[in-house]
């Protein structure tokens, strides 16, 4: 049975993409860091908790992730871990850096010294493409990172693509545009929204409070891209892939559309400047046609059928919640 490790297994993608690797016969094992209080809603949530073997390791202990290493004995690693949020990162620019930037570098190395067969995943994303030029960006466009995130991820980038060219190791950036779902974390916008929308409708709440509402992403819904990200390992050579929908919305839309699905007035929308960022990222549009070429991976599902599972499941929960059911879930804890 292929033996495989997550790092990140408790954010979005990792618990997504260990509920498929289980399905496909994998032993999945998974980092997690200590925190005062456990992260685990996700694992929970998708019933899966007790099938994963958790190893207690953090991406700025090098030493913690030869252990993860030596414990899991891994054919193929995907590594998510990472200080994703990138307005966080304005505020903490030092630790995006470590985390998000050198982290990658502590675990390529680490596999050089353990075994140089395993194969590599950087979660690598379109913030690179920053405040570039392109309203459409593939492999190639030239990249512009326009935030303390962002040049963290291009560094570790570039670490991937050096560890594949000079030592041979099998190493592969996907180059993910947003991926949302109702397992995304409440601060990032679509889930911001979804969460308030829901709120809104069943009276608990009044008002959406953003900040740049002109942004414009590329959203994609996340159990389809971890089937990419499975895939980007399973070709002959390793390469970098764009995983994108190839179609733009603001986040204006996202919340037209999602008040509509609630039935709601969009009056509830405020902005307030305390949600802008110093920089920020105008538009972002990707071009997946290589990855569409060379693995067979093309997104399925529409932005507004992505609004709607999002807001519907965020309603499910918060009625659940009204009638004092107990469920895995993070606003709940609120
Ligand atoms: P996420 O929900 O924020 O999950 C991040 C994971 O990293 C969590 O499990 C978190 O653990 C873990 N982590 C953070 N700092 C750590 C540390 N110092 N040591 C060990 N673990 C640490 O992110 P996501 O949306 O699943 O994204 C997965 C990866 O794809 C990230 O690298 C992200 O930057 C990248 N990416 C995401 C998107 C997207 O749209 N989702 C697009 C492009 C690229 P805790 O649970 O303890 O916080
Ligand atoms: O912001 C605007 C905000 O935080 C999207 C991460 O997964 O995708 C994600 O990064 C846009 C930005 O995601 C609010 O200014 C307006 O223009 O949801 P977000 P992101 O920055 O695109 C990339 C690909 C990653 O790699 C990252 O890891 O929405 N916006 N008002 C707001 N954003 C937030 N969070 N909150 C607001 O109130």
């Amino acid at each position: 049975m292929k033996r495989v490790l997550i790092t990140g297994i408790t954010g979005q993608d990792g618990a997504y993409l260990a509920q498929f690797l289980l399905k496909k016969g994998y032993t999945v094992f998974g980092t997690y860091r200590r925190q005062s209080s456990g992260n685990f809603w996700r694992l929970h949530y998708l019933n899966i908790s007790d099938k994963i073997k958790l190893i207690s390791a953090d991406i700025l202990d090098s030493t913690s992730l030869y252990r993860a290493l030596e414990i899991s004995n891994p054919t193929e690693i995907y590594h998510l871990a990472a200080q994703s949020f990138v307005a966080a990162s304005f505020d903490q620019p030092l630790y995006t850096s470590d985390v998000t930037g050198l982290g990658t570098v502590r675990i390529l190395d680490q596999i050089l010294k353990f075994n140089k067969k395993i194969k590599f995943y950087q979660a690598s994303s379109s913030e690179m493409f920053g405040s570039g030029k392109s309203l459409v960006q593939n492999e190639s466009t030239p990249f512009m990172p326009s935030s303390p995130y962002a040049i963290s991820k291009l560094y570790a980038y570039w670490q991937t693509k050096l560890y594949r060219e000079a030592y041979g190791i099998f190493a592969v950036n996907g180059i993910l545009f947003n991926h949302e779902s109702p397992l995304r974390g409440l601060e990032f916008v679509t889930r911001k929204i979804s969460n308030q929308v829901a709120k809104i409708s069943l009276g608990i709440s009044k008002k959406l409070e953003l900040g740049n509402l002109l942004a414009k992403r590329d959203w994609g819904y996340a159990p389809e891209y971890v089937e990419g990200i499975w895939k980007s390992l399973q070709v002959k050579n390793s390469d970098d892939y764009v995983m994108a929908t190839n179609e733009s919305h603001s986040v204006k839309e996202f919340v037209e559309e999602a008040c509509k699905i609630a039935n709601i007035s969009i009056k509830c929308l405020k902005t307030n400047k305390k949600n802008l960022r110093p920089f920020d990222v105008n538009h972002l549009q990707g071009d997946y046609s290589k990855a569409k070429k060379k693995l067979g991976w093309k997104p399925k599902t529409k932005f507004t059928d992505l609004v709607k599972l999002m807001v519907d499941e965020d309603i499910h929960r918060w009625e659940q919640r009204l009638n004092g059911k107990y469920l895995p879930w993070d606003a709940g804890n609120f």
